[in-house]
């Protein structure tokens, strides 16, 4: 209301004065006006846009200028890959729309960078590679089905954003390093891990490289960004949004959700990318109606709820930083304070068996192969040569230069994955074993012997395993960031881990499609806490560009 006020005498005060806007931005009101670009909101930016405060035009170039100071200049952050050479032509349509016929959805003019194994038209400028330089130049068939639910909504698809190459299914590399974008950092700490594998999604989202953003998840790889970057990140239930598309790991397991700035704005993505998609038939087993996540964000979500925490193995174990445990005990209080009851212990009855076992890597590994030759095989060109997995470890092997420099050389992955012998009966065993250990005897029994609405864990150690190889859901919200003296250590040839202000998050999780409850209940803690706002990133990874710099500009 406040905002909607000041903007009409912005406007009476330029027209009146008959001021250029780029000098009536100079007056100084700009800080009342416009959001900071740091943490907009999707919210925030559709007010601008809706009441010509700024256009999605405006947007795209701040956004890339935003880009253009961190990514390779200064912090070399390396999160993105490529930005969009028809973003600003599609923002102008989109504007024009707009003013015309009025908004499509919330996303409409929307900036939103995505995860380089989301498959985008190559017509459009841009390559889709999971970061591996046996992909570039590649035609893809078509947009991956999330993709094309964005466009359909008015989203601008700002880049691609680096990643853990193959999502992390390469080899023992550490997060955020893929051939093509070199080594992705965390803007909390220089040189710290952003985690993996949609590392560059969840550094952009962090310090507002986008609106929003898109990541991909087979086991951790959007808990553990959003976790490590300060940021909020739903994994759906696999098969809620469409794989079409994308470049695979596992059809069992892989799953598209947003990495962003608020659960508000990972709801408001998640509402228009979920939904059945003929291309990818896991989706068709979801319910018919696709709710709207947006009315699931109540404060008092909690209220009246029974949360668990399976400390057997995923706490005791699996955490050994103590500003993470501590953290943690403190959040549970907080779950409290909303009106919850907190369970605990309410074990999950498979924990140990979980961690035990190997289930997960036969079917992973034996799913890659075949999704991976098939999805070489999709493709409409690809300049490398590369059309089977064989390939693509010979390619790697003959291109030392571009994708095995020194300490960074390991393909155990792709390795272990062409041993496998396609879907035999030790692969459908091992699937069983897996829907059983994380299903029937792992979330289900938790949920069902305590009676639960969720499980709560922190995001860090193996918190992910259990959904993962259920294909349920998790949220993950800001929990609070390493202390000042904390022992810095390496993760990696160029990283580090913990290190001082470093993020890290906390995560619920639950069955099947329990995506709303448990956006709501992200929602109440995050509204409770405000983590996120509790600490910024180092200053020179904060970039300056604000809209007003770019308002009324050429450039
Ligand atoms: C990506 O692909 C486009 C054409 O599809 C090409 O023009 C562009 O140069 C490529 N980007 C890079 C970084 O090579
Ligand atoms: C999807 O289709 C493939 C064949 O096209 C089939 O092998 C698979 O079982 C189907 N999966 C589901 C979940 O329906
Ligand atoms: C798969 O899980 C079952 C049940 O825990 C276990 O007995 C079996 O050894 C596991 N298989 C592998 C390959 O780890
Ligand atoms: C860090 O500081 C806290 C409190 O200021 C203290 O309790 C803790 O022992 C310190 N940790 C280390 C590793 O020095
Ligand atoms: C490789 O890693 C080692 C140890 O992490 C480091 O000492 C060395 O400088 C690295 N080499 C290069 C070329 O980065
Ligand atoms: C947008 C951008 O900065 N892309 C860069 C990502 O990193 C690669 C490798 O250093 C560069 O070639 C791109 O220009």
């Amino acid at each position: 209301m406040l905002l909607f006020v000041l903007s009409s005498l912005f406007y009476c005060f330029t027209l009146v004065l008959g001021l250029p806007s780029s000098l009536s931005w100079a007056l100084g009101r700009e800080e009342l006006e416009l959001p900071d670009l740091y943490e907009a909101s999707v919210l925030e930016l559709q007010h601008g846009l809706d009441n010509g405060l700024f256009s999605s035009v405006d947007l795209v170039k701040a956004y890339f200028a935003r880009i253009e100071e961190v990514n390779l200049k200064g912090p070399a952050l390396r999160a993105v890959l490529e930005v969009n050479p028809s973003a600003l032509q599609q923002a102008a349509a989109l504007d024009k729309e707009r003013k015309i016929s009025g908004k499509r959805s919330l996303l409409h003019g929307i900036p939103v960078l995505v995860k380089d194994n989301i498959g985008t038209v190559a017509s459009e400028g841009m390559n889709t590679t999971a970061g591996s330089f046996s992909l570039l130049g590649s035609v893809v068939p078509e947009d991956a089905g999330v993709i094309k639910r964005l466009r359909k909504a008015g989203a601008i698809i700002l880049g691609k954003a680096n990643l853990s190459e193959f999502a992390h299914f390469r080899g023992n590399l550490p997060s955020g390093w893929s051939g093509r974008g070199g080594q992705n950092t965390n803007a909390y700490f220089p040189n710290a891990d952003p985690c993996g594998s949609s590392s560059g999604s969840g550094v952009a989202a962090s310090i507002g490289l986008a609106a929003v953003t898109l990541g991909s998840e087979t086991d951790g790889s959007i808990t553990c960004p959003a976790s490590n970057n300060n940021a909020a990140g739903i994994k759906p239930t696999v098969g809620l949004t469409s794989r079409a598309g994308a470049v695979p790991i596992s059809a069992n397991q892989d799953t598209i959700g947003p990495i962003t700035r608020s659960v508000s704005d990972s709801a408001i993505v998640l509402s228009i990318i979920a939904g059945k998609d003929p291309n990818d038939n896991f989706t068709l087993a979801q319910p018919d109606i696709v709710p709207d996540y947006t009315t699931a964000l109540n404060p008092n979500a909690l209220k009246g709820k029974r949360i668990g925490v399976p400390r057997k193995v995923f706490l005791d174990d699996g955490v050994n930083e103590p500003a993470v445990v501590a953290a943690f005990e403190e959040a549970l209080n907080t779950i409290r304070t909303l009106g919850a009851t907190v369970v605990d212990p309410a074990d999950i009855p498979s924990a140990q068996e979980i961690v035990a076992s190997d289930n997960e890597t036969l079917v992973l590994d034996t799913d890659f192969k075949v999704q991976l030759n098939e999805y070489y095989q999709s493709l409409r060109k690809n300049p490398s040569g590369v059309r089977s997995l064989a390939d693509l470890i010979a390619f790697d092997n003959a291109h030392p230069e571009l994708e095995e420099p020194v300490n960074f050389t390991s393909q155990s992955e792709l390795i272990a994955s062409q041993r496998t012998n396609g879907f035999d009966a030790a692969y459908q065993q091992a699937l069983a074993f897996d829907h059983e250990l994380g299903r029937t005897r792992g979330i289900d029994a938790a949920l069902h012997e305590h009676k639960l609405d969720a499980l709560v864990l922190p995001a860090t150690g193996f918190t992910t395993v259990p959904a993962a190889i259920a294909g349920y859901p998790i949220v993950t919200v800001p929990l609070g960031f390493f202390p000042n003296n904390v022992t810095i250590q390496s993760a990696g040839p160029l990283t580090v881990y913990p290190a001082p202000g470093v993020p890290f998050g906390l995560s619920f999780f639950a069955g099947a499609f329990s995506e709303f409850e448990l956006v709501g209940f992200g929602f109440a803690y995050e509204q409770k806490t405000k983590t996120r706002l509790g600490r910024k990133a180092f200053p020179a990874a904060i970039p300056k560009t604000q809209l007003k710099d770019v308002i009324g500009r050429d450039q």
